[in-house]
């Protein structure tokens, strides 16, 4: 599989890399070490990285191109499968669609489709197809791979970081990774956002089987003065670790009206449920939206029968 996505990038002279919208650490640590990678070691191909940015952005900045670029070129879409998902539609102008992700959900685009949902990061999948191919790396593109790995392996923690994780961030490490500053950065956080920590160890509920939960409407993120992202996607593993509870999530109102739903569990598998209401994700980490908060006690009731489920079967 490598090898038809090598194929491809030696055979096209541009291309333009996608990612998710919103992106995480993954999706624009993956696309910028992509970028990177192609650049060092196709040094006459014209590389292109666009997409949404947010607060991420100390990663690198994204390219503002024409749609005339995606003439005769190839697009290769990272940590994500979903089309309606993919930041910058014009992917779909491109001659070629590669789509290289690490979820769970069957790819929905696509002309070359490569799935390792084993992987706990999309970066890995990166790193994976640079050491197979023996390409060159430098510090600019193994900064941005090692703050995919860093931030969906929730700092090396998630049940899927595994031996090849540490292998992957070694080789980043050795090729110049900046891990201190990666460190820095993402571990930093505003005062805001502290006691917005504080305000969920504080708040959260629980119901008869111990799924923990909280439900956010607007006034949370006026309150703490961040994003509805910030309520919903950073918030939801406060919940974790906490004895007795392994169902946790998180449900946060946007502006949209729209409930932005985050389910984590540590060892039984939810994906089903976001399923059912719409979404997908990974086996242990995923997500849909909903409606109204009447909705969410549906979701929570279904992750209640599953724990109840599991403890009658001992
Ligand atoms: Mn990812």
């Amino acid at each position: 599989m490598y090898k038809e996505i090598m194929d491809l990038i030696r055979k096209y002279e541009t291309i333009i890399i996608h990612r998710h919208k919103n992106p995480d650490g993954d999706a624009l640590g993956s696309q910028l070490g992509l970028k990177r990678l192609i650049e060092l070691n196709f040094p006459n191909k014209l590389v292109y990285a666009v997409g949404d940015e947010n607060t991420f952005v100390f990663l690198g900045k994204m390219d503002i191109i024409d749609n005339d670029v995606y003439n005769n070129a190839l697009a290769i879409i990272l940590d994500v499968s979903v089309p309606h998902l993919v930041s910058d539609d014009r992917y779909e102008l491109a001659d070629h669609i590669i789509v290289i992700d690490h979820h769970l959900n069957p790819a929905e685009i696509g002309d070359t489709v490569f799935i390792n949902s084993t992987c706990i990061a999309c970066s890995q999948i990166i790193c994976d197809l640079a050491i197979t191919n023996n390409l060159k790396l430098d510090k600019i593109g193994a900064t941005p791979l090692l703050t995919g790995l860093v931030t969906d392996s929730g700092r090396f923690l998630y049940p899927m970081t595994s031996a090849k994780t540490f292998k992957m961030a070694a080789y980043l490490i050795e090729r110049g990774a900046e891990i201190q500053d990666v460190y820095d950065r993402l571990y930093t956080t505003s005062l805001n956002f502290k006691k917005l920590q504080g305000y969920f160890l504080n708040n959260f509920k629980m119901t008869k089987n111990k799924v923990a939960y909280m439900k956010n409407d607007l006034s949370v993120k006026d309150k703490f003065n961040v994003s509805t992202f910030t309520v919903s996607r950073a918030m939801v593993n406060q919940m974790s670790g906490v004895e007795g509870v392994n169902i946790w999530a998180n449900f946060t109102l946007d502006e949209q009206n729209v409930i932005q739903v985050e389910l984590r569990s540590k060892r039984l598998s939810i994906v089903e449920v976001a399923r059912k209401y719409g979404g997908g994700g990974h086996a242990l980490a995923c997500g849909c939206t909903l409606k109204s908060f009447e909705e969410a006690n549906l979701v929570l009731n279904d992750l209640d029968a599953l724990l109840e489920k599991e403890n009658q079967n001992g």
